[in-house]
């Protein structure tokens, strides 16, 4: 698939499991100079529930991708530009490095012109998706940028994620990780929720991933960390 993300520098993940802010529409969202579109979540993402946000964002002018925690069948559906298939480099439990895309790929035919996947470091405990994946977050600098490492030059992934999910990871922490990857973008998500917040993770992350501030404050916040986020890119 074309490497659509490599110009991203802000994306908004859009949680299927939860409400809008007050007052605010789908259809919105993308008028706030966000990049991209990610409909994900940690639990409940569904053909149906997937279905009724792409007919509320269509006709979007930004690429909507879907995070599935459902085995995707259909893959040309219309206002989607295709999959984002996490793998939990750090997860104990190995249905969520390869268990459940074997059973994926197993009992569907996936078109593989729509499927990308992203190297995923789980990174705050407290959040579900360390809960599910039962990922080790006890991690030091040197054990993330091992991470990022191999995922890129063992694994030949071409996208590290790191998810702090629900809090502001560490920017130190952030800029090894990139530093260590050669052309793999790195993307970084949690906590992100204001200009300054966005602007300074965008200066050490290649993408910078916004979800609950859509859902928490409403989309004049969202457009609040897409400012952040391009000074950011900007100034680097
Ligand atoms: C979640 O990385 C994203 O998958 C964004 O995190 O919800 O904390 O913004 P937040």
């Amino acid at each position: 698939m074309a490497a659509a993300w490599a110009q991203w520098g802000h994306v908004t993940k859009i949680d299927p499991d939860k409400a809008l802010h007050d007052g605010d529409t789908y259809a919105a969202i993308a008028e706030t100079g966000t990049d991209a579109l990610i409909l994900g979540g940690t639990t409940n993402v569904t053909e149906s529930s997937v279905q009724s946000i792409l007919a509320a964002l269509t006709p979007a002018e930004i690429p909507i991708f879907v995070e599935p925690t459902y085995r995707p069948t259909l893959f040309h559906r219309e206002g989607l530009a295709g999959y984002l298939v996490p793998i939990v480099l750090n997860a104990d439990d190995p249905l969520w490095i390869t268990g459940a895309h074997h059973e994926w790929v197993r009992s569907s035919d996936p078109d593989w012109n729509y499927v990308q996947s992203e190297a995923y470091i789980v990174l705050n405990p407290a959040s579900s998706v360390a809960t599910y994946t039962q990922a080790n977050c006890d991690l030091d600098v040197d054990d993330v940028v091992a991470y990022a490492e191999l995922a890129e030059q063992i694994l030949g992934q071409e996208i590290v994620y790191l998810e702090y999910s629900g809090t502001l990871g560490d920017p130190a922490v952030v800029a090894a990780a990139r530093d260590a990857l050669s052309s793999a973008r790195l993307f970084y998500g949690g906590g992100i929720h204001d200009y300054d917040s966005a602007f300074e993770m965008a200066s050490v992350a290649d993408t910078v991933i916004v979800g609950n501030v859509l859902h928490e404050a409403g989309i004049e916040a969202v457009a609040a960390t897409v400012r952040g986020a391009k000074d950011a890119h900007h100034e680097s």
